[in-house]
């Protein structure tokens, strides 16, 4: 089954907007299988961003994930790559749809509230770099036979 790496960062922390940012993605049918929350550091942030290093927002972007803590989340299910990207919206929530979380929620593209793995080979570097494999939980719920 495919898993993919959610952050909902310091915005959404502070905003109080963890609670249903989560609900939205577990609403679809999606399974939490590890998560947790910490305050990223800069070489963290560093590794997560490599692809963004040298752009003209890396600094910014930066800054922002390592200014107060986030919520680091591993959600598995079919396609939860694709679907949390649909989920999730456009990078800028200026131009995401109504129904998306940045299209409910967000308004600036420096503030959009969450992430969440962009491919399926991102999303096996990315969780690693937040958890430990005895971190990520393997359970079975009565309900999978409903949603699959
Ligand atoms: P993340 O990686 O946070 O899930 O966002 P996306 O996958 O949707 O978008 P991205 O990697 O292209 O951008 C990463 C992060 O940088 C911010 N950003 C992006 C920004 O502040 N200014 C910009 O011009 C762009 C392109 C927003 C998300």
């Amino acid at each position: 089954m495919e898993r993919s790496l959610v952050l909902i960062k310091p915005d959404g922390v502070q905003r109080g907007l963890v609670g249903r940012i989560i609900s939205r993605l577990e609403q679809k049918g999606l399974k939490i299988v590890a998560m947790k929350m910490l305050h990223i550091d800069k070489d963290l942030a560093g590794r997560h961003y490599a692809i963004h290093r040298g752009k003209p927002f890396f600094d910014d972007l930066v800054d922002f994930i390592t200014s107060s803590p986030v919520i680091a989340i591993v959600f598995q299910g079919k396609n939860a790559v694709e679907i949390i990207r649909q989920s999730m919206g456009d990078t800028d929530p200026a131009r995401a749809r109504s129904g998306t979380i940045r299209g409910d929620f967000g308004v600036d593209i420096g503030h959009n509230l969450v992430h969440g793995s962009d491919s399926v080979e991102n999303s096996s570097r990315e969780i690693d770099l937040f958890f430990s494999a005895q971190e990520i939980l393997s359970y079975d719920r009565d309900l999978d036979t409903w949603i699959y």
